[in-house]
Formats: structure tokens, C-alpha cells, sequence
């Protein structure tokens, strides 16, 4: 392999983690239920039964992650907090242990000179909430700015950083259209108040974190959509409309795409209110992409949905058979920089693969991974020099952990984890990124910004 070129002075190299993912203990400190809790326990839901009660321990193993976050040489870590152990049921009454968990993981990070970059939900909605009505209930939108408002006044004074939602894309379609995540719920295009709302609270939480003197940002899922062949262009709009634009246009556009291939009328099942749209796109101080892979799309062969994946042929898969595309990147980056002339700096907030790794004589051995990561920042790279203003790179993900309805079948740290013993072990990827990270550093001034 030839050389990693230089990234611009200041890039942030960083890993990307989740709450419910790694955390665990969610019984202890006062944390109370949220819908993931509720989800993984109800039987046939998570592969094998699995479910977050343990998940990495890192509730309580955090001084060790944050040691093996040191020896990568991290600039940034951007890790998720759990609503529902600062609001056991929501809202209400502030539960102080749970804070002080983020405060500690907070100074623990910066005394390593690593930039913490909170994530304030991603999918874990507290349980509370969801006997609410959950995101379909326009008041879920008021109580995620009340809570990010705690959480900007507990940590804003170290904390400089902040994302407001994870994948609102994801959480819309298999949490409340499809029901393979939590909350489980089938309510199909029924779930479009879910995209508004969750939007709103975004829109809500940055300006509480814009009038504090924080930088906002959210985190979407990106995917370049392409037509299988000419004659599928049509089928292509609408999922690029669904997918990236329903969550991407209103923030920096100011206005909801086409959204009639679904039977919207454009006011979201109703849920749009005069004065939204103004709050929704608050501009933010810089955007996050979490890109795992492009989507080809192609006229379904039957009526029903205005559209129909196809599969991505020729091309290596991950071990959960995704398609491996780097230059899917550049060309994301690229389009997203002509669709939106206003487009903030640009983070990409996670990226990475699942690979069956090999264990020989207690190493764990990830060239796949390795390859992945190195093509991927490559095609960054690219797209930096095709004029996207791209700060930052936090790879998917630091341990080994609960892959949502995967359960602990699939692995994308760069640390095995056993989940037996818990006993972390660097895998080869591990290596790779902290040379990778040392030789930027010290050939450019990179560093903490
Ligand atoms: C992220 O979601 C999540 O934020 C994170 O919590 C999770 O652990 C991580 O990714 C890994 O899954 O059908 O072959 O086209 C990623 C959302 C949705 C990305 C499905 C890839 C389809 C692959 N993903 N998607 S394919």
C-alpha cells in the first residue's frame, strides 16, 4: 500500500461508540428502562435472545476503554448518553448519578487530550416516553431539548461539541415503520410524524446548544442512490428522497422533499406545523455522515412501494454481506456538496465493517478491516481534494458490541471483545489505525481542536 496522504492540519481521528451498545448496567445508578430494554427482552426480537443487560460492561470498564482509547492516540471520541439514566422516565427529575457517569468519562477523555463528542440520542429513547406515544407524539420533540438543555449546562463547560440525533433515518424506518428495531412498532408510512418530530427536536436541541456557545451537529445515515438502469431513475429519486433527503433537505434547504411517491401530502401524515421548517433548519455548525455502503435501486416488479433494491454485484462484502464501495464516499461528499450550497463542515461520524475475525494464538487478525478503513479514508481524502470541507473521521466502532437485532453475532471494533470474560483484546486494525494516526500527527499539526 502506498502511503496514507496527509489530512488537512486539524482533522479529528476518532472512534464512534453507542450507548446501549456498550454500556450495560442498565439496572444500575437509578437508570431507567428505555424502549431498547423493553425490545430486547420481549422474545424473537434479537438474534439468540441477546440482549444490552451486560453489553461491554463499559459502565464499569470505562477506565480501561478510555486507556485503549489513549493508546490509539485519539483526538475525538464521540460516544452516545443514555436519556434515560439522566431522565429515568424522560422528563422530570434529574437523576445526578447518571450524570456524574458522563462527567467522569468526560475528564477521563480530556486528560488524555481526546475531544469528547456526545451524541445526546441515539435510538434509546426512555420507555416513559414511548408509553407517550414515543416519536409520534410531537411533545417527545420539547422534552429532547429540555434534556439536552441538562445535559449542555452539566458538561457544555468541557464539552464543545455536541450531535443531536443518530441515524433519525434508521430510527424512523425499522423502529417505528418495520419494527425490527425498537420499539418495534408496524406502522409503515404511517411513520412519517416520527421523521418530523425527531427533526424538530433536532432543530429544538441545536439552537439550547447554540445559545450556550456549543456547536451542533446531527448525524445522519448516507447512502449514494443509483438507478440500476436508465429506466429506474424515477424509483431512485424516490428512495434518495426517503433515505437522504427527507432528513437532509429540511435541515439545509429549508423545506421537505417530494414525498408524494409515498401518498404525503408534504405536511409529514399531518404532523407539520407553521413555524417548523424555520426551527428545523437552524443552521448547524457542521454535518455528520455515518456512510456504510451505496444503494442501487431499481422499479419494483410489483406494486406497492414506489421502489426496490437491487443487489450491488462484483464488488467484496462485509461479513454482514454488505457491499464494500470506498469511492461510494467521494462520490456522497461530492454530491452533497453541489445539492447543498450551504453545507456546513463535514464529520464523518461513523464508518466501518463487520469482519469475522481470526484468532491465532490469542492475536486477533482483521487485514479486512484493516483494507476497508485505509480505502474509505482514501476516498475522504479525495473528496478533501475535490473541495468538501471534511474535519474529522470516527471509525464504527471501538469494541465489539451489541449490534442491535444482530445481538453480539457481528463484530466491528477494532478491540475483540469476549463476551464471556469480557477481556479486550487490540486486533491488528487496532495497530494500524494508531500508526496511521501517530504518522499524521507528526507530519502535519493535526491535533485536538
Ligand atoms: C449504524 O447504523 C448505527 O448507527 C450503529 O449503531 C450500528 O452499530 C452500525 O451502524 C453498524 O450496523 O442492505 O447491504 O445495503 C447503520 C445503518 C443500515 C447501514 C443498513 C447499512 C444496509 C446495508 N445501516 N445498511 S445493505
Amino acid at each position: 500500500m502506498t502511503a496514507m496522504p496527509d489530512f488537512p492540519p486539524g482533522f479529528v481521528w476518532g472512534v464512534s461508540t453507542a450507548a446501549y451498545q456498550i454500556e450495560g448496567a442498565t439496572k444500575d445508578d437509578g437508570r431507567g428502562p428505555s424502549v431498547w430494554d423493553v425490545f430486547a427482552a420481549r422474545e424473537g426480537t434479537i438474534s439468540d435472545g441477546h440482549t444490552g443487560d451486560v453489553a461491554c460492561d463499559h459502565y464499569h470498564r470505562w477506565p480501561e476503554d478510555v486507556s485503549l482509547m489513549g493508546g490509539l492516540g485519539l483526538t475525538g471520541y464521540r460516544f452516545s448518553i443514555s436519556w434515560s439514566r439522566i431522565l429515568p422516565s424522560g422528563s422530570g427529575a434529574v437523576n445526578a448519578a447518571g450524570v456524574a457517569f458522563y462527567d467522569r468519562l468526560v475528564d477521563g477523555l480530556l486528560e488524555r487530550g481526546i475531544a469528547p463528542v456526545p451524541t445526546l440520542f441515539h435510538w434509546d429513547l426512555p420507555q416513559g416516553l414511548e408509553d407517550g406515544g414515543g416519536w409520534m407524539n410531537r411533545d417527545t420533540a420539547h422534552r429532547f431539548a429540555e434534556y439536552t438543555e441538562i445535559m449542555a449546562d452539566a458538561l457544555g463547560d468541557r464539552v464543545k461539541r455536541w450531535i443531536t440525533l443518530n441515524e433519525p433515518f434508521v430510527h424512523m424506518a425499522w423502529g417505528y415503520a418495520l419494527g425490527s428495531h425498537a420499539p418495534g412498532r408496524v406502522l409503515l408510512f404511517d411513520a412519517l410524524p416520527t421523521a418530523h418530530h425527531q427533526l424538530l427536536g433536532h432543530g429544538l436541541a441545536t439552537r439550547a446548544l447554540q445559545s450556550r456557545g456549543l456547536e451542533a451537529m446531527i448525524s445522519n445515515n448516507c447512502t449514494p442512490v443509483s438507478p440500476e438502469s436508465p429506466g429506474d431513475e424515477a424509483a431512485a429519486s424516490a428512495y434518495d428522497n426517503l433515505h437522504n433527503r427527507l432528513f437532509l433537505d429540511p435541515i439545509h434547504l429549508g423545506r421537505y422533499p417530494d414525498l408524494s411517491a409515498y401518498g404525503d401530502d408534504g405536511t409529514l401524515g399531518g404532523s407539520v406545523r407553521d413555524g417548523d421548517l424555520e426551527i428545523i433548519s437552524t443552521r448547524p455548525d457542521a454535518q455528520g455522515i455515518n456512510y456504510y455502503n451505496p444503494t442501487l435501486i431499481r422499479t419494483p416488479a410489483e406494486p406497492g412501494l414506489p421502489f426496490e433494491e437491487a443487489r450491488i454485484e462484483g464488488v467484496p462484502r462485509t461479513a454482514f454481506d454488505w457491499p464494500i464501495v470506498p469511492d461510494g464516499l467521494r462520490e456522497l461528499l461530492v454530491r452533497f456538496k453541489q445539492r447543498y450550497p450551504g453545507l456546513p463542515p463535514v464529520y464523518i461520524t461513523e464508518n466501518g465493517c463487520s469482519v469475522a475475525d481470526e484468532v491465532v494464538d490469542g492475536a486477533v487478525h482483521d487485514p479486512d478491516r484493516v483494507a476497508y478503513l485505509d480505502a474509505h479514508l482514501r476516498a475522504i481524502h479525495a473528496a478533501i481534494e475535490e473541495g468538501v470541507d471534511v474535519r474529522g473521521y470516527f471509525t464504527w466502532t471501538l469494541l465489539d458490541n451489541f449490534e442491535w437485532a444482530e445481538g453480539y453475532h457481528q463484530r466491528f471494533g477494532l478491540i475483540h471483545v469476549d463476551h464471556e470474560t469480557q477481556v479486550r483484546t487490540p486486533k491488528t486494525s487496532y495497530g494500524w489505525y494508531r500508526d496511521l494516526i501517530a504518522d499524521q500527527l507528526s507530519r502535519t499539526s493535526s491535533g485536538t481542536s
